[in-house]
């Protein structure tokens, strides 16, 4: 999130779209009703299906499943048509005035640079006209034909209010009047609040599903102020701690890059990943780059990381190739892995396509398994019946289950979606032979080390170097290890207090760069609890930690015009008054520059704005556009019928060839969750089980008449890949929808199915799922799939 929970309960207007926040995020979600009740706030909810969120809603508009881009760019095609854009604020903070280069082009649905043979983009045109200086052209009247904010007016064109409607199913009133109510908080003294999360990223096209919203929030000066912002609602309730840690296969802790086996030296790796200012004057905040990259790699590396030898950068891996679950499993499909391990993810359930899955990892000689419950993936051997029909006696995997702790076992810190770094209390000693993570994996690294010590061995250097100072050497203490994620100044021994002390030098060390500040010398800030708020703006500088350096709202020198005057008086989280920055936020700029010389709000760009054009910053171009999911109900793309899904999606070998036509299985399937369950982990709760026993899935009326489905049958849903029996749910809460003529009914699966937990066994819903996946971040297409329906005999 830019913004943060409590802050929600300053918008005029939030808009769930891409997330069903009241039923996965309830008790967050009681900051909009906050909104709602106290602040006279509005709530639109766009979704295919009329979810919880939608119930509390005053405007609901349904929307076929994958077509939010035309949704958006549409949209934003009103707002320059009908002047509801913020134009001191466009002007200023985004790179609209920016002039393109010439080469840059977009055609027929592909932009400039696409090679067919590799599927891949070369994005060198996607980038700024410069000048002799190396600084980005700017054309401040913002006429020249090439300038971001004309050259976004002619890719829009084509997305009016017909062609919106009729390939998103959106009734077009339903679609202007959601238009008009956003386009409404284009002035200074309105706020708007986006709250998404999986309807927006399952996707092929899930990054720019996103950023076709932030596009707009910009349009409308809505980023940078209370109330307003992108606010990714995170899932597991360590999420956003799991990716500020570098989750993905080609992160670092800290947002940096994990290294390519191109950038051969760390001086190739800085010169690479630390950007040059685009504009003169600003921060261009990642120029810092080699002090945090040297500072991360002292702490892994500590005294062995030393200038001469690079600071041990040659111990990192380099990748090759993005090496994401699916890659995993598809890797093992192909018998390229050997052994592996799963901590903490239940795969063989919530990994797309579970056939190839459940392949994949009986080709595997070991697998290790740490986990605080033995669920499907423990047992994936296991013959269960219709719900895992495998051949036990022909699988050759071995393997071992580690039983581990959970949370309330252990001490240590959550940043929830807010960027707040809660520190939490151990409730409750393990049961039985459960140890910590931590523990386990210190175990199998200093067993590592003994081996190698002892009998020698490849590439025993990443190993031997790893910095080992704790206490208990086998049981790091989440303590420790939350000081040494805050970082250490070397020359003295000291806990920093901020990341701008971090140095390129090796004097510094620090695990993980945003969040220094969280432990300093004045001792653990993620423990603080003074929730006073003396704004009454849901700003509590003393509770808990937040990153960055205890900012609560990102952004926050765009809430203030250039002058350094706060665009709405009664949102004012700094100004600048008297020559100097006062406020109640922490500036997200170098307060020590004056109003004008600060006003380049978005720090972490080259350029200071926030951009309109992508620059090479997303593989799938620097604007959005809609293409149709990989299994589309209407099988071609009706603005480009050459190019109809996302040309540079995540692909597999053999994958083109595993998707369903719409004549063999006409139905969207879609699957979601449901309060009363967590995923698959809460189908082991027994309070959680009886609540919701049953899987079921929820068909609408029409087609349940046309199939002589009656509420509570049993039905067979079957996607290409394999299929499904379960309850049928016959309800209102969904519609068919009008696409392209067409009518197109969804399909709706909640994703809870288990069949080694407590609740009723059922099948396990990703039988039905592709892994065709976001072009940016892999994730899967979960949420948009072809299916067919029918009755069925039960079980
Ligand atoms: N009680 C409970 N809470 C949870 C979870 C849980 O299982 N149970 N899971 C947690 C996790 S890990 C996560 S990641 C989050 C997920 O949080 P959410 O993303 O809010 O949850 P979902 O139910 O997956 O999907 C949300 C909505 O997206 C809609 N949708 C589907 N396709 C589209 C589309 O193309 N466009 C739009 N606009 N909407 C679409 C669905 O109909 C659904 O209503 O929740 C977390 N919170
Ligand atoms: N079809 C479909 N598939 C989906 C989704 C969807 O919407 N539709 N959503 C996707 C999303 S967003 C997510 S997040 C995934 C979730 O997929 P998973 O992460 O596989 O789901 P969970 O059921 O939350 O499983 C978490 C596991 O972690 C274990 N665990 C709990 N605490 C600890 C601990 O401290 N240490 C260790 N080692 N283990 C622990 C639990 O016992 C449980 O087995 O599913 C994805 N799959
Ligand atoms: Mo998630």
């Amino acid at each position: 999130m830019t913004n943060h929970w409590a802050d929600m309960k300053n918008t005029d207007l939030a808009i769930v779209m891409g997330g069903n926040a009241a039923e996965a995020h309830p008790v967050g979600f009681g900051w909009v009703t906050e909104a709602m009740e106290h602040n006279n706030a509005r709530l639109i909810v766009v979704d295919p299906r009329f979810n919880r969120s939608a119930a509390v809603a005053d405007t609901y508009a349904p929307l076929r499943s994958g077509t939010d881009i035309a949704f958006l760019l549409g949209m934003i095609r009103y707002l320059l048509e009908k002047k509801q854009i913020n134009v001191e604020y466009v002007k200023a903070y985004t790179n609209a005035p920016f002039i393109v280069r010439e080469d840059f082009d977009f055609n027929e649905g592909l932009f400039s640079g696409f090679d067919d043979t590799t599927n891949t983009y070369d994005q060198s045109s996607w980038f700024y006209e410069l000048d002799d200086d190396g600084y980005a052209k700017v054309d401040p009247t913002m006429t020249h034909p090439r300038c971001v904010l004309n050259l976004l007016k002619k890719h829009v064109d084509r997305y009016d209010p017909d062609t919106v409607s009729s390939i998103t199913g959106t009734p077009k009133e339903a679609y202007l009047d959601v238009c008009q109510q956003i386009g409404a908080t284009h002035v200074d003294n309105k706020a708007a609040t986006f709250l998404y999360a999986l309807g927006w990223t399952q996707h092929s096209v899930g990054a720019q599903n996103i950023r076709t919203m932030a596009m707009i929030q910009l349009l409308l000066g809505n980023m940078g102020i209370m109330g307003g912002g992108v606010n990714a609602l995170r899932g597991h309730s360590n999420v956003q701690g799991a990716t500020d840690l570098a989750l993905l296969c080609q992160g670092l802790p800290g947002y940096l890059k994990l290294p390519n086996d191109a950038d051969i030296n760390l001086e190739a790796y800085l010169n690479h990943y630390t950007p040059k200012a685009l504009r003169p004057g600003s921060t261009n905040y990642w120029h810092n780059t080699p002090a945090f990259t040297v500072s991360l790699l002292k702490s892994f590396y500590g005294e062995h990381a030393t200038a001469a030898n690079d600071f041990g950068y040659d111990w990192l891996p380099k990748w090759d190739q993005q090496y994401d679950i699916s890659k995993q499993i598809d890797m093992m499909v192909h018998g390229e892995v050997h052994g592996y391990f799963i901590q903490g993810i239940n795969t063989l359930n919530s990994q797309p396509d579970k056939q190839k899955v459940s392949k994949g990892l009986s080709n595997l000689k070991f697998l290790v398994i740490l986990d605080a419950l033995a669920n499907e993936t423990s047992s994936f051997w296991r013959n269960a019946g219709q719900f895992n029909d495998v051949d036990t006696a022909n699988i050759q995997t071995e393997v071992f289950r580690l039983p581990t702790t959970c949370f309330a076992e252990e001490s240590g810190s959550i940043a929830n979606s807010g960027r707040w770094l809660q520190w939490h209390f151990k409730g409750a000693n393990p049961p039985g032979e459960a140890m910590s993570d931590p523990a386990i994996l210190s175990g199998i690294m200093l067993e590592l080390k003994r081996l190698y010590r002892e009998e020698g061995g490849r590439l025993p250097e990443p190993i031997e170097a790893i910095k080992w100072d704790y206490a208990i050497e086998h049981e790091p203490s989440s303590e420790e290890i939350a000081k040494e994620m805050n970082g250490y100044d070397l020359t003295t021994g000291k806990l920093l207090n901020s990341f701008s002390e971090l140095k390129a030098d090796g004097s510094t060390a620090c695990g993980i760069w945003i969040y220094t500040g969280q432990w300093t010398e004045e001792g653990n800030m993620m423990a603080r609890r003074d929730n006073s708020d003396p704004s009454g703006k849901g700003i509590t500088p003393n509770w808990s930690f937040a990153w960055p350096a205890n900012r609560r709202i990102l952004y926050n020198r765009a809430s203030c015009d250039v002058h350094g005057k706060p665009r709405d008086p009664s949102r004012v989280l700094l100004e600048y008054k008297e020559g100097k920055w006062q406020g109640i936020d922490v500036p997200d700029f170098n307060a020590k520059l004056n109003a004008e010389d600060s006003a380049h709000p978005f720090i972490m760009q080259a350029d200071g704005t926030g951009h309109l054009f992508a620059l090479r910053q997303l593989k799938d171009g620097p604007f959005p556009e809609h293409y149709e999911p990989f299994e589309s109900p209407i099988g071609s793309n009706p603005l480009h019928p050459k190019v109809t899904n996302n040309p540079v999606a995540r692909m597999f070998q053999g994958l083109r060839e595993s998707f369903g036509t719409s004549e063999e299985f006409p139905y969207v399937g879609t699957t979601y969750s449901m309060t009363e369950h967590f995923n698959n982990w809460t189908t082991h709760c027994r309070l959680a089980a009886i609540t919701q026993p049953q899987h079921f899935i929820e068909i609408d009326e029409t087609l349940a008449a046309e199939k002589g489905i009656a509420n509570g049958d049993w039905v067979k849903v079957t996607s290409k890949r394999s299929h499904i029996i379960t309850k049928a749910y016959v309800t209102k809460r969904l519609q068919p929808m009008l696409v392209q003529g067409k009518k197109v009914h969804t399909i709706g699966i909640p994703r809870h199915g288990s069949y080694e937990a407590l609740t009723q066994k059922s099948y396990i819903v990703n039988e039905l799922t592709s892994a065709v996946g976001d072009a940016n971040t892999q994730t899967p297409e979960y949420k948009a799939f072809l299916v067919n329906i029918a009755k069925a005999e039960g079980f």
